[in-house]
């Protein structure tokens, strides 16, 4: 059967295109060890067998599937099937997606691969369950310690733990996984991009040059909770006062620092009723600049400006600068495409600070991403398979 799909979708997109739909928010939810990241772990051991790959799962729940017995110095290409909540179909699925498919080509062209070859999909990208980017990938590498991410706790309280124990996956071993890490020769990300670089310079593919520095932090405002109606205006003590003022701060602080970047996603009031005034109200902050330093500099600035009870740091990604000599590679296989900046994160930016990392971006029409809007033509698509497939065979081959 052919590997493209009609209806604008490849065809393992299509086959998850239901996978996690939701109705309330548009798009897409797929959260980590909940029923849609089930699915879709299905999804991915059954196109990987049906390719003739072996699946495993590692012991941060990462997936790996082998063309070829697990080696050193492999050749490994993928990204993540998570999604933020009400994201687009693309970011993530499309990496392993098309990853499949270039495997798939090189296959039935007959190359044998002169070095083990990977497709992984990382586990929690997006952090959007439990909070932290890059879980997956950053317990492999070591960057978080398995004792704090066992702790994580999801909207509801949940711990990492007790979800992870709920769907039958064995937290004992979480943590840094040098073996793993030590077969990887070249990491390899597609990615739809997240931005509108492409569509203005009018190209289907380009190569990352490098990841702004990113981080999230909560901030928590405490007050007085009280009665909507008994209590005068003079006798308030509102927390949710100082949160809004902190939200236009926050604004403020991001437009000082050009190109830096600054998002309140999430605010939530406690305890929540519409004739209650909170007695706390946290929000959540993501920072974004090119350097670690800028970064630094504009989460400081938010700190000083506003009135937050607790200003806690959940997660710190630094500034990543991809592989010059990999990126030429790059270039070679698949000609003189534009080279971009990301202002979005990937594991391909955990990992690159520990194996050489290259990321290769499909047009989105909309720029838009982490909502229901992102797109990828089909034949972009297409030609992302087709300049991975060019990529992964120059370097097996
Ligand atoms: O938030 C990010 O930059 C990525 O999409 N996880
Ligand atoms: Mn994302
Ligand atoms: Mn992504």
């Amino acid at each position: 059967m052919s590997s493209t799909a009609n209806d604008g979708l490849l065809v393992g997109l299509r086959e998850i295109a239901d996978v996690g739909r939701d109705a309330q928010r548009g798009g897409y939810s797929r959260h980590l060890w909940q029923s849609a990241d089930l699915e879709l772990r299905e999804w991915f051991a059954e196109r990987a067998t049906a390719l003739g790959l072996d699946v495993e799962t590692d012991r941060n729940g990462n997936l790996w599937a082998w063309w070829g017995e697990p080696g050193d110095d492999a050749l490994v290409t993928g990204s993540h099937l998570d999604s933020v909540p009400g994201g687009g179909p693309f970011d993530g699925p499309l990496g392993i997606e098309t990853a499949f498919q270039a495997v798939e080509r090189l296959r039935q062209r007959g190359v044998v691969p002169r070095r083990p070859v990977a497709v992984v999909a990382f586990a929690e990208e997006e952090g959007s369950r439990f909070g932290v980017a890059c879980l997956g990938s950053q317990l492999m590498t070591g960057a978080i310690s398995p004792e704090r991410v066992r702790a994580l706790r999801d909207a509801d309280g949940v711990t990492f733990a007790d979800a992870a124990r709920r769907v039958g996956f064995d937290t004992a071993h979480l943590g840094r996984d040098p073996e793993a890490l030590a077969r990887i020769g070249v990491f390899l990300e597609l990615h739809v991009e997240q931005g509108r670089g492409l569509i203005d310079l009018g190209a289907p593919v380009a190569i990352a040059s490098r990841i702004l520095a990113h981080g999230r932090w909560t901030l928590t405002f405490r007050g007085q909770g009280n009665h909507a109606g008994a209590t005068l205006m003079s006798d308030r003590d509102d927390p949710m006062i100082a949160a809004a003022r902190a939200v236009l701060e926050v604004r403020e602080a991001a437009l000082a620092i050009p190109g830096s970047r600054a998002t309140v996603g999430r605010l939530l009031a406690v305890p929540g009723g519409s004739n209650v005034i909170a007695s706390s109200v946290s929000l959540t902050l993501d920072a974004r600049a090119a350097s670690d330093e800028e970064t630094r500099a504009l989460v400081a600035s938010i700190a000083d400006r506003v009135a937050a009870s607790e200003f806690v740091e959940n997660s710190w990604s630094p500034e990543v600068h991809f592989d010059q000599a990999l990126a030429s590679r790059l270039t070679d296989a698949i000609g003189d495409v534009p080279v971009l900046p990301s202002g979005a994160g990937h594991d391909a930016g955990v990992l690159s600070p520990a194996v050489p990392t290259a990321m290769i971006f499909v047009r989105n029409p909309t720029g838009v991403s982490h909502a229901p809007e992102e797109y990828a033509e089909l034949d972009d698509c297409l030609a992302g398979v087709a300049a991975l497939e060019s990529v992964v065979g120059s370097m097996i081959a």
